[in-house]
């Protein structure tokens, strides 16, 4: 199955639940701390400027955005973790909104997570995957900005964070970098693969 991607659009920033579209194509999920690079992402592999706002300063908006591409995928940006600035009513207000999507969201078929490849995950990214592995069947993971290592470097860190989130086999980690168009073609190749592909599967018997 192709993918048109240029017949996207951003359906709704929302901020709760009633405001969730009421469509039925498979859902991919994009979490990651705020800064990671969910957005750049998203206008990478969708191949536009600034459908989603990259921003400098992390954090400001806590919405999840809705992105239909072709009426065939939904692409859910998350509002990000870790955000150092926050109040703490801001903190629980994120947790809220992101449990209410994560565990009422039927369309939900994977979440992705987002990790710096120049880190080591932090205690929130490893809550995070702990949840991706209780509730999906195998984990994705991308490493992002790994334009900023050497080959060597990145090799040494793909080992790093797949200790440190306990990826299993079975699992995928896939490096990411909004300069490289290879990253492009890695996100499609998974998303054509396992979404779209199963999908197919489910609707032929
Ligand atoms: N060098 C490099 N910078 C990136 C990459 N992806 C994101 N960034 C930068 O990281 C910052 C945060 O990106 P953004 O997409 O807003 O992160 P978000 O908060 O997760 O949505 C911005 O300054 C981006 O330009 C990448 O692959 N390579
Ligand atoms: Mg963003």
């Amino acid at each position: 199955m192709k993918v048109n991607i240029n017949n996207v659009k951003l359906l709704i920033s929302a901020v709760r639940r009633a405001q969730y579209p009421n469509t039925h194509m498979p859902e991919i999920a994009l979490a990651g701390r705020s800064n990671v690079g969910k957005s750049s992402m998203i206008n990478k592999v969708l191949n536009r400027k600034s459908l989603a706002r990259v921003s400098g300063t992390p954090g400001k908006t806590i919405t999840i955005n809705f992105y239909d591409v072709d009426n065939q995928l939904m692409l859910v940006d998350l509002p990000g973790y870790g955000y150092a600035a926050r109040s703490k009513k801001e903190v629980e207000a994120w947790g809220t909104m992101i449990n209410e999507y994560l565990e009422s969201r039927p369309q939900l078929c994977q979440v992705v997570q987002l990790v710096d490849s120049r880190h080591k995950p932090s205690r929130e990214d490893i809550a995070m995957q702990e949840w991706i592995q209780d509730c999906c069947a195998y984990s994705v993971v991308f490493a992002t900005k790994c334009d900023k290592l050497s080959k060597t470097q990145l090799a040494a860190n793909l080992e790093m964070i797949t200790e440190t989130l306990s990826l299993r086999e079975g699992d995928i980690l896939i490096p990411f970098s909004v300069k490289q168009k290879e990253s492009f073609d890695a996100f499609w190749e998974y998303i054509e693969g396992c979404v779209l592909e199963e999908d197919e599967e489910e609707a032929e018997g």
